[in-house]
């Protein structure tokens, strides 16, 4: 027998409460981007991008156990996630993290991606490991494409990473990884797009995030949303979202109509792969519970599911100020009525009275739509004008009605 949607959705949903510090695990973004991001209110994603490189930058990352004997890494102390938080770099910066080892387990720090010594690999090889109660810097270096010297081309650092310990249960950090010793890492090229939102999804063996059944993420109908995937573990997985859908390279975005980059809706990653890619909530297909899932079918059925929730937008109605009022011209009565766009789209606009009806095409933002209309009588009654908007918001056709009242009048 198949499993009945409602029992999935109840499923799914049971769990809320436990996944919610998960999926809004801390951030670490360069000054750039951080500056950039604060300097226009989230949704406004257009010209958001990523700045210049900064100086070299320290921070701190502590080790931490966990219940359940899981281990995470956190920005403060007490305050571990699985996953770890995300550090976000731009091409050209460094970045030197000091790891505090809080847990009772000698652990590392490992970053796929960037470019550093051999000190800063992690391993007990390099002697780069960190004893319980002690601390190491390790530094991480990134640089921006280049030509050679022969014009072949050397590739930039950016690209969606990851970090994880490499010392814990064994040489390669595999207890630590099952435990829960990872994080994303994020290397950005100057112009990139910025996202307003980012979340990781990490297939770790049958697990994701170390959660059972995968976490639920939530965003705005319309916001840029960033997704890192990442496995690790023994397992292959196929990364599927449900109504959304990515270019296959380094952003996940074409650059340009003539980018031939296939577009793909699932991706199948191996140990230690990462990708990610940039999608807008619910564009072409609205506001809904859209599923996510490794698909592999042993897998997701065994729990490695979770929901893409995409809530209705604010800017999902038209924005419309309707005013309607009743005046004497000479002896005759005129009900009129007027619609300023708010919004920041055009919208067609059609008023409605008892008296006549007129439509006004593409009324631009702060603009607005107007009609007197002849009532053809010395009097009339109180009543109501109907005004409609309709515009084209996140690629869907959205119309939004407003009823005013107007007063009775007598003229003459
Ligand atoms: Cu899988």
């Amino acid at each position: 027998m198949t499993e009945k949607s409602t029992d999935v959705r109840r499923r799914l949903f049971s769990r809320r409460a436990f996944t919610a510090t998960a999926a809004t695990a801390a951030v670490i973004a360069p000054f750039a981007v951080v500056s950039k991001a604060t300097a226009e209110p989230a949704g406004k994603t257009a010209g958001k991008t990523a700045g210049e490189p900064g100086e070299v930058r320290r921070i701190t990352l502590y080790v931490e156990n966990m219940p359940d004997g899981q281990m995470g890494y956190g920005l403060e102390p007490g305050k571990p996630t699985i996953p770890g938080p995300l550090i976000e770099m731009i091409e050209g910066e460094t970045l030197e993290i000091e790891l505090v080892n809080n847990a009772d387990v000698t652990a590392s720090l490992h970053a796929h991606g960037v470019d550093y010594e051999a000190t800063s690999d992690g391993t007990r090889m390099n002697d780069s490991v960190v004893e319980p109660g002690g601390r190491y810097v390790y530094t991480w270096r990134t640089h921006a494409p280049a030509t050679r010297s022969d014009g072949t081309i050397a590739a930039g650092s950016a690209g969606y990473w990851h970090y994880h310990d490499h010392v814990v249960g064994t040489d390669h950090g595999t207890g630590g990884i099952l435990r829960g010793l990872y994080g994303p890492l994020v290397v950005r090229r100057t112009g990139d797009v910025l996202p307003d939102k980012t979340f990781t999804v990490v297939f770790n063996d049958m697990k994701t995030n170390n959660l059972t059944p995968a976490p639920d993420f939530t965003a705005k109908l319309g916001e840029r949303v960033e997704f890192v995937v990442v496995a690790h573990g023994n397992l292959f997985h196929t990364f599927h979202i449900h109504g959304h859908r990515w270019a296959d390279n380094r952003t996940g975005m074409l650059k340009d109509l003539e980018e031939q980059s296939r577009i793909i809706d699932t991706k199948t990653t191996g140990p230690a792969e990462s990708f990610g890619f940039q999608v807008i909530a619910g564009e072409y297909v609205g506001p809904g519970m859209w599923m996510y899932h490794c698909h592999v079918q042993g897998h997701s059925d065994a729990g490695m599911a979770g929901t893409f929730m995409v809530t209705g937008a604010a800017s999902e109605k038209v924005p419309l100020t309707v005013t309607a009022s009743s005046r004497c011209v000479g002896p005759s009565v005129y009900v009129a009525v007027t619609a300023v766009n708010d919004g920041d789209v055009p919208a067609t606009v059609t008023l409605t009275t008892p008296y006549g009806t007129k439509t006004v095409a593409d009324v631009a933002p702060g603009k607005q739509a107007y009609q007197s209309f002849n009532a053809r009588a010395k009097q009339i009654g109180a009543g109501k004008v109907t005004v409609t908007g309709t515009s084209l918001i996140n690629g869907k056709q959205v119309t939004t009605s407003y009823e005013t009242a107007y007063n009775a009048i007598s003229c003459g």
